[in-house]
């Protein structure tokens, strides 16, 4: 193992089927064709490789979740509105607890821990660590488990799960690195919104994967 890859970890975001245009998903993110996604399996096999442990997270929600426009009448996918004031998109009904397209498509032998969030059918929860309502995954306690305080984030997609858990975990202490072209984001200008709010956060933006540089931030 490298002597330096001790207290980075690494997060795969949510790079599911029902995120993915390969597997038809129905909340496909463009450009996430199989390519995309043997790229972030070559990826993440190279870091794991090296000795980065791998964590990963999985959307995984009730068939009566807040976030599907199917559970609120008269609501469209993707329309925008508001709950006990918080903002929430309408989604396609998506990543559906036991359905095939809610599986993670790179491999489960390369992560260490698997974080489901998006459980609680009341809150959405683009973040790896916490719901919009705060209740928190497990996610920032099995990092702390494994002595990690660096983490390089990549997945599905850049302007939701990747920004959201890049942005809490830099809140929760974490260095944190993003490498943009092992993303996809839903639409272009959220993504290079998210980008820029990263970046302003201290977080590093990667155009691909560098070991070199991951080594060293
Ligand atoms: C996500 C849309 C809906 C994400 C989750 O994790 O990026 N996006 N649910
Ligand atoms: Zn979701």
């Amino acid at each position: 193992m490298a002597i330096a890859a001790g207290k980075t970890g690494v997060i795969v975001a949510d790079v599911q089927g029902d995120f993915t245009t390969w597997k038809k998903g129905s909340l496909a993110v463009n450009g996430t064709d199989k390519a995309f996604v043997q790229k972030v399996q070559k990826a993440t096999e190279t870091l794991s490789r090296e000795g980065y442990p791998i964590f990963a997270t999985q959307d995984w929600h009730p068939g009566d979740h807040i976030s599907f426009y199917t559970n609120h009448p008269g609501g469209k996918a993707f329309e925008v509105i508001k709950i006990e004031g918080r903002t929430q998109v309408l989604w396609p009904p998506h990543c559906v607890q036991g359905t095939e397209n809610a599986g993670i498509l790179v491999d489960s032998n390369l992560f260490l821990a698997v974080v489901q969030k998006g459980r609680d059918t009341r809150y959405d929860s683009y973040s790896g660590f916490m719901d919009d309502g705060g209740q928190k995954t497990g996610m920032d306690q099995i990092l702390k488990r494994n002595g990690i305080q660096k983490i390089v984030v990549y997945g599905i997609a850049t302007d939701y799960c990747v920004k959201a858990t890049a942005l809490d975990a830099t809140d929760a202490g974490y260095k944190v690195l993003v490498i943009e072209g092992l993303c996809k984001g839903v639409a272009p200008e959220t993504s290079a919104k998210a980008l820029k709010e990263m970046k302003e956060k201290g977080i590093t933006i990667l155009k691909e994967l560098d070991l070199q540089k991951i080594k060293t931030f």
